[in-house]
C-alpha cells in the first residue's frame, strides 16, 4: 500500500532535476524548432525569451518538457555561420557547413547579383561553394546561363556542375560522391529547382516535409522554412531553404569582404600600400588585374557594391 506514493515521490523528484540533452536543428519555423537527438528520435522545441538565433544545423543542449516538446537552452559553438542581412535584420541560413551547393538554372534566369553575393558570403566564412547548374536539359537556356556565369567567375570559377532535377539517377552517381559524409546546403532564387533537386536526392523528403510543416504549424505546402534532410545510406546531410530576393551582407567587416573574393588574393600582394582598398589607390595589384582582364569586371563592381553599402550602413 505503501509504494505507490513513494514511487510518485521519485518520479517528481526525477522530473525536478532535469538532464540536458543534446541534438541537432533540422528544421526552424519562427521560434519553433525540430531538434533531432542522438537515438534518431525528434522533439519540437522552443527557446525562452525572445532569443531566436538558433540556426539548422546547430548543435544545441535542451531540457524535455513532457513526453515530445523541449526548451533549447544554449547552442554548442558554431564551426561556421552562413547568413545574411537585409536592414538591420539577420537572416539565418544555417550552420556547421561542409559545403554551399549554389542552385542556378537558365530558365527562369538566375540573378547573377544574388549568386556573387552568395559565393561572397560563402568565401567569406571558408565555405566550399559549388555551382549547380540545373534544368540542363533546356539546352538553349543552359548556353545563355553558362555565358552569364563565366562572365562572372572568370577564368577560375567554383567547381560548377550541369545537372537536371528530372535525371534521378544520374544526380545520385554524380552528386552522390560530393554529399556523402557531408552537411551540405542548397541555396538559390526560387524556381531555380532546389525542391525538385531534393526530391529527387531524398526519395522520402516529400513525406518528410509533411511532417516537419505539421509539427512547426507551418502550414502543409509551404517551403518558408528551412529543413535538413538524411541522405539515403548514410549518404550525407542536405539542407533545404527558402529562395530569397536580396542578399545583404552589412555583417560582414571589409576584410571578411575581400576574403569573399579569392580572385583578389594573388594580387593583392602586388599592391603599394599595405591598406589599400583595391577601389582607386594607385600601385593596387587587384585594379592592375582587372586592367588586364585577370579579375571578372562583373566581380571588382560587385565589390566596390558591398563595400559601400556596408560603409553606409555604418554611418547611421
Ligand atoms: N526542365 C526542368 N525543369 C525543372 C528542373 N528542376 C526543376 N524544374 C522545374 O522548375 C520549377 C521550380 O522548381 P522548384 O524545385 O520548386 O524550385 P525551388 O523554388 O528552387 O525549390 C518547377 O516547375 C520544376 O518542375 C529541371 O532539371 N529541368
Ligand atoms: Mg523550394
Ligand atoms: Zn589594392
Amino acid at each position: 500500500m505503501a509504494a505507490k506514493p513513494a514511487s510518485r515521490r521519485l518520479a517528481a523528484t526525477a522530473q525536478a532535476q532535469p538532464t540536458l540533452n543534446t541534438g541537432v536543428v533540422t528544421a526552424a519555423h519562427g521560434r519553433h524548432y525540430i531538434v533531432e537527438l542522438a537515438d534518431g528520435t525528434s522533439r519540437q522545441c522552443f527557446t525562452r525569451g525572445k532569443k531566436s538565433d538558433v540556426a539548422v544545423g546547430d548543435g544545441v543542449e535542451i531540457q524535455f518538457q513532457g513526453e515530445a516538446e523541449g526548451v533549447i537552452q544554449a547552442i554548442q559553438p558554431r564551426r561556421n555561420l552562413l547568413y545574411r542581412s537585409d536592414e538591420q535584420r539577420s537572416k539565418l541560413f544555417a550552420a556547421n557547413l561542409d559545403q554551399l551547393l549554389l542552385v542556378i538554372a537558365g530558365e527562369p534566369p538566375f540573378s547573377s547579383e544574388l549568386l556573387g553575393r552568395a559565393l561572397v558570403a560563402a568565401h567569406s566564412v571558408d565555405i566550399t561553394p559549388i555551382i549547380l547548374l540545373n534544368k540542363a536539359d533546356l539546352p538553349e537556356s543552359t548556353a545563355r546561363a553558362k555565358n552569364q556565369l563565366q562572365a562572372l567567375t572568370g577564368a577560375e570559377p567554383p567547381l560548377t556542375l550541369e545537372v537536371s532535377a528530372q535525371d534521378a539517377d544520374d544526380l545520385r552517381t554524380r552528386l552522390g560522391p560530393l554529399l556523402a559524409g557531408r552537411r551540405s546546403l542548397l541555396l538559390g532564387q526560387s524556381g531555380m529547382g532546389k525542391s525538385t533537386l531534393l526530391n529527387a536526392l531524398v526519395p522520402d523528403a516529400g513525406a518528410a516535409t509533411q511532417t516537419h510543416s505539421v509539427a512547426l504549424d507551418a502550414g502543409r505546402h509551404t517551403t518558408t522554412h528551412t529543413r535538413l534532410y538524411h541522405l539515403p545510406d548514410n549518404g550525407g546531410e542536405l539542407i533545404d531553404s527558402p529562395g530569397f530576393q536580396n542578399f545583404g551582407l552589412a555583417h560582414l567587416s571589409a576584410e571578411q569582404v575581400v576574403q569573399g573574393f579569392p580572385a583578389f588574393t594573388a594580387h593583392i600582394a602586388n599592391c603599394r600600400f599595405y591598406n589599400c582598398t583595391h577601389r582607386h589607390e594607385p600601385g593596387c595589384g587587384v585594379l592592375a588585374a582587372l586592367a588586364e582582364g585577370t579579375v571578372p569586371e562583373a566581380q571588382h563592381k560587385l565589390y566596390e557594391r558591398i563595400l559601400l553599402e556596408n560603409e553606409a550602413a555604418q554611418r547611421y
